[in-house]
């Protein structure tokens, strides 16, 4: 076997077990959630989503700048109207965990709260 033919043949199967390896490494993907901040909630107010699920949210503001900040999950995306904001974290701790608005500067903004519901894998 000539020296190029033993390399590529390597490459290949070093190729084949890393997308085997990567696969596995993704795990569950939940269904992507559309949340719609606006003053001064946010819609849907709860995420249910499994332990262990990579989940997507794909978040937005119809009226002024907002956040989504999830202190637990250590996230905090700054949403501003007409720029939507796409987001994935693996949700790998159980509980139920609030999400708010930290843009705290306007009264309604304190009052935005959503709860995140991990469900415990079984
Ligand atoms: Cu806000």
């Amino acid at each position: 076997m000539s020296m190029a033919r033993y390399t590529v043949r390597h490459a290949l199967a070093f190729a084949a077990l890393a997308a085997v390896c990567t696969a596995q490494d993704q795990g569950p993907t939940s269904k992507p959630f559309a949340v719609t901040a606006h003053r001064f909630a946010f819609e849907p107010a709860r995420i249910e989503v499994n332990q262990d699920d990579l989940v997507k949210i794909d978040l937005r503001t119809t009226d002024i700048a907002h956040s989504l900040t999830i202190d637990a999950y250590r996230i905090a995306k700054r949403v501003e109207p007409g720029h939507p904001v796409t987001f994935e974290f693996r949700a790998d701790h159980a509980g139920t965990f609030p999400y708010y608005c930290n843009l705290r500067l306007e009264d309604g903004c304190r009052r935005m709260r959503g709860e995140l519901v991990v469900r415990p894998r079984r």
